[in-house]
């Protein structure tokens, strides 16, 4: 049998190094663009993406995070896998938490990884970069890893982890490769992209949705990133249903904003009390089901890639495995045979829409700065948020129109993420304008990349907030700890000097009317990067439209 196999393997393969192999796998499956910061591990695989460069962009980064966050943004922004490749121990180390964000993002994010030489991998000869069990660390971090430990083994380990980032729940994979492998030669099979595998839809749980659904008086919809390649569907159940669709972080722009029905999570919270039955698409539901509380009146419905997904914190009336848009497209043709009679909710909604909106506005500056860059960045632009005072607002109140334009890093809600993530969205994206917000805490994370911005050309804009301290922090130290203020002061660059020095666009700016037209300059600068700073003082507490308490099961 082995032998078999590799007889049919000699036949039609073709002699190449492993990286070449690697390459060629890269662009049979579409990559062109790979984010890496190199070193002597992966020379060799670097040589080959500079015999391929008419085919491959490489964009290097000044810290390994910087690579990882930048191939998590361009993957959020394409829906498209994107890689990262870095030097093993310490590379992979300073890229993990980026790549355990993908991970909590379901974002499809490949790996690269360098190894020390292969027959010392295990035996602590104090290698270059060598670190115990770096595979089992690995292996941690995502679903699916290997190590190619030949050239003609690379076509099939790439096809295999790009066929895996798309199996079930979705996700970030990860390849190792020894630093004396990239170079070997030997033969390489042609290996064709794997197919997807296809999920059979449950056609019995389909018909029971439908009837919990149909019947339901005040149904649901709850929306997480994995409904955001199914907005058109929910936007047609939404109607079908007369039902609100709460998002939250990674769900908003599944329905447009303007829609009455598109709700936030705190109308969500109201309306989970009362609803009888929820439909919840590619969320984990954390918050209703941990925090807000279920009870017997109200039917579940889940729909998710992960089999083990829908069941995990309370079993819910109806799973449904899969991706999302399928399954909900079966659910429109079968749901009108069991649909209650509707009326608009529409009246309803607005109404409701209003008083949200005035339980809101307590939160300025916040919402003024929100409106002057909705008022500026264009529909199709993409925002991307940060754990800051700004940004927790903009998870509840910054309209968004369309699918994959607003990205949160979703559960990990790891400081620092944003920039670089942003300048991922806005290389991949380079049709669309890219919004990054940040606080002057969150900045400073990967505030390095201003020189991979200007190298590689990126018209990414970023705003700062600069209060001055980690705010949020430093609220929590006023509010429960009676003032002692610990470790959330900081001191501060002057922004606008750094990013000049670094050859990027700059502006300060200490109103929203202002930002608006620096926002207009810096979006009309298609070359390079752009900073805005802009100077607040303390901001009002977001946390009682977020952390809400227990309304149903009590
Ligand atoms: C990786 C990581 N480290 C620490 C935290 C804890 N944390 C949450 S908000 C915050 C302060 C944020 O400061 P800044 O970016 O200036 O925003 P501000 O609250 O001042 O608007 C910190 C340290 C976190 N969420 N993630
Ligand atoms: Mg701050």
């Amino acid at each position: 049998m082995a032998k078999q196999r590799s007889n049919r393997v000699s036949t039609g393969a073709r002699p190449m190094t492993t990286a070449e192999a690697a390459v060629g796998a890269l662009l049979a499956h579409g990559l062109d663009t790979i984010y890496a910061l190199p070193g002597v591990h992966n020379d060799d695989f670097f040589d080959a993406l500079a015999k391929n460069s008419d085919k491959i962009r490489t964009v290097h980064t000044r810290h390994e995070q910087g690579a990882a966050y930048m191939a998590l943004g361009a993957a959020l922004a394409t829906g498209k896998p994107q890689a990262y490749c870095v030097v093993p121990g310490p590379g992979l180390l300073n890229s993990a938490a980026a790549l355990l964000t993908a991970y909590g993002m379901n974002a499809p994010v490949l790996a690269l990884i360098g190894q020390i030489p292969q027959k010392a991998i295990g035996r602590g000869f104090a290698y270059l970069h060598e670190i115990r069990d770096q595979a089992g660390i690995i292996s941690r971090l995502v679903d699916w890893s290997a190590r190619i430990d030949a050239p003609r083994e690379a076509p099939r380990l790439i096809a295999k982890a790009m066929q895996s980032m798309f199996t079930g729940r979705p996700g970030p994979a990860a390849l190792e490769c020894a630093i004396d492998v990239w170079g070997r030669s030997g033969p390489v099979p042609a290996q064709a992209p794997l197919p997807l595998p296809k999920k059979r839809i449950d056609e019995d749980a389909i018909k029971a949705a439908a009837k919990r659904l149909g019947a339901a008086k005040r149904p649901l919809i709850v929306c997480g990133g994995g409904a955001q390649d199914a907005s058109a569907e929910v936007r047609h159940l939404a109607d079908m249903l007369q039902a609100p669709v709460l998002s939250y972080r990674r769900g908003r722009g599944v329905m447009d904003d303007r829609d009455p029905l598109s709700v936030n999570l705190p109308l969500g919270h109201e309306l989970w009390a009362e609803a009888d039955a929820v439909l919840a698409v590619g969320t984990h539901l954390h918050m209703p089901l941990l925090h807000w509380g279920v009870d017997r009146d109200l039917a579940i419905v889940r729909v998710d890639a992960d089999p083990d997904e829908p069941a995990r914190i309370a079993k819910p009336k109806v799973a449904l495995v899969g991706q999302s848009a399928p399954i909900l497209r079966r659910l429109l043709d079968v749901l009108p045979a069991h649909n209650a009679r509707r009326s608009s909710r529409a009246d309803d909604m607005r109404e409701l829409q209003a008083r949200m909106r005035k339980r809101l506005a307590k939160l300025e500056p916040q919402l003024s700065y929100l409106a002057a860059i909705r008022a500026e960045l264009p529909e199709d632009g993409i925002f991307i948020d940060e754990v800051t005072q700004v940004g927790f607002v903009s998870r509840l109140a910054f309209p968004v129109h369309r699918p994959r334009s607003y990205v949160s890093p979703g559960y990990q809600d790891n400081l620092g993420y944003g920039f670089a993530t942003a300048l991922g969205a806005q290389d991949s994206r380079r049709d669309v304008p890219v919004l990054a917000i940040s606080g002057d805490g969150g900045f400073l994370f990967t505030a390095s990349e201003m020189a991979t911005a200007v190298r590689h050309r990126i018209p990414l804009v970023t705003i700062v907030f600069n209060d001055g301290a980690f705010g949020n922090v430093r609220r929590i130290q006023e509010e429960r700890y009676g003032s002692r203020l610990i470790a959330s002061d900081l001191a501060n660059p002057d922004f606008v000097g750094f990013a000049e020095s670094f050859g990027a666009a700059a502006m300060r700016v200490k109103s929203p009317d202002d930002l608006r037209q620096a926002l207009r300059r810096a979006f009309a600068r298609r070359d390079g990067p752009t900073l805005i700073e802009v100077p607040v003082g303390i901001m009002p507490s977001p946390w009682e439209f977020i952390m809400m308490g227990r309304v149903r099961g009590v």
